[in-house]
């Protein structure tokens, strides 16, 4: 019988492939949709799959209307991918994040125990809730110790899928993802912002991109890759948490390199902290800037990953490279200018 699927953020970038992946497997898909005004739905136009996912309007703020939801889809499996999900904005908007990617995961669970409770459950965990890191590579065992609200909302939102697993033998799991990125990716997020910026400033749209911390270190992998952990952990015989990353730690100064390298620029790169400044070495143009405004009170310095466990238990494995990341990253946002450019004429 065809199983359904509930998942929530489903215009997030995860949302659409996880949506994409599952219609694949044929799934009936349930895409819940928080109503922001926004009619665009693009990432599931540019997967083509717009007209297969049902939506729905479910906001994780409101406990009834999650309820109604549950009710009316009977989900055999919930992913959890709504959330505030930019820690940068967690600094400015700490209680709304806490609302949403805490209680609104309990919000969800509660649901679940009383109208659906066999309902099988994903949570976005991440790697945020490391943080100021205790040790490298990171663990499903590492300690947690977050450095922003989002983290540590995030934490909640973890800690609680754990305990009604524990407590009321649901199949809830959590997944430790890190960062993983792709040309859907929101442009607020670094990799986007560069590789966006990039497609802009080869056709003479802006000048430079200006950036904060460009020192900090992120495991960063490809998001298709990881939408397919989340499913396999919902398929294993028990329900348990694991850890998602490349094992591969890399800076937003060597992430910007190599996406400036696909469109034919070489950087060269000039002071440091606040005073850095990202060169073309052929014209002696300033592409990169560095501004405070992008930084945050607390960083996280650094993240590495040890995917072992999932490795050895579902089975999983990053296959996208780094620099390839970055390559198509950066080639689908030059196709995207071109045709912003073109249609604009
Ligand atoms: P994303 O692109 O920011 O998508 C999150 C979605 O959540 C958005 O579509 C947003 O809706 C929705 N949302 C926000 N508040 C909501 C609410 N109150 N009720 C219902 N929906 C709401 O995030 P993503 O990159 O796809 O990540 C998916 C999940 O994984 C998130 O929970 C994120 O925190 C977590 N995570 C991401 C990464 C990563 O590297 N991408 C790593 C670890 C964990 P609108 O479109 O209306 O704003
Ligand atoms: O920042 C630095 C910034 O916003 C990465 C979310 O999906 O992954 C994401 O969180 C790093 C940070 O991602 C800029 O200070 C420098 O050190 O792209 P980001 P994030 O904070 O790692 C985790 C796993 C999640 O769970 C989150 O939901 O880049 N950085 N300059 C910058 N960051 C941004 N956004 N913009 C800059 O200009």
């Amino acid at each position: 019988m065809k199983k359904t699927a509930l998942i929530t953020g489903i215009r997030g970038q995860d949302g659409g492939y996880l949506a994409k992946m599952l219609l694949e497997k044929g799934y009936e898909v349930y895409g819940a949709d928080r109503r922001s005004g926004e009619t665009g739905f693009w990432r599931l136009k540019e997967l083509a799959i717009y007209e297969d996912v049902k939506i729905v309007y479910m906001d994780l703020l409101e406990l009834t209307n999650v309820m109604k939801i549950i009710e009316k889809v009977k989900p055999d499996e919930v992913y959890n991918l709504a959330a505030q999900s930019f820690v940068q904005a967690s600094f400015d908007q700490p209680l709304l994040t806490s609302d949403i990617n805490s209680l609104g995961v309990l919000r969800l669970l509660e649901s679940l125990r009383v109208i659906q409770p066999d309902a099988k459950f994903y949570q976005a965990s991440t790697s945020e809730m490391f943080g100021k890191v205790e040790h490298s590579p990171q663990t499903e065992a590492t300690p947690f110790h977050p450095r922003s609200p989002y983290g540590v909302s995030k934490l909640f939102g973890h800690w609680i899928t754990v305990n009604y697993r524990e407590s009321y033998g649901m199949f809830c799991c959590s997944g430790l993802l890190f960062n993983h990125e792709s040309p859907l990716r929101g442009l607020e997020f670094v990799t986007r912002k560069i590789s966006y910026s990039v497609g802009r400033i080869l056709y003479g749209l802006q000048n430079k991109v200006v950036l904060g911390n460009v020192d900090a270190k992120r495991d960063w992998g490809y998001a298709p890759e990881y939408v397919e952990a989340m499913h396999l952990m919902l398929q294993q015989s028990n329900p348990d948490d694991y850890l998602i990353a490349t094992g591969e730690s890399h800076s937003i100064r060597e992430f910007a390199e190599l996406a400036f390298k696909t469109a034919g620029y070489q950087i060269e790169w000039k002071g440091d902290g606040v005073n850095t400044t990202g060169i073309d070495r052929k014209t002696g143009k300033v592409l990169i800037a560095v501004n405070k405004e992008f930084y945050r009170p607390a960083e996280v310095d650094a993240l590495i990953g040890r995917a072992e466990k999932s490795s050895k238990t579902l089975g999983w494995k990053p296959k996208i490279t780094f620099a390839e990341l970055a390559a198509l990253m950066v080639e689908a946002d030059i196709k995207r200018v071109e045709t912003e450019i073109s249609t604009r004429k």
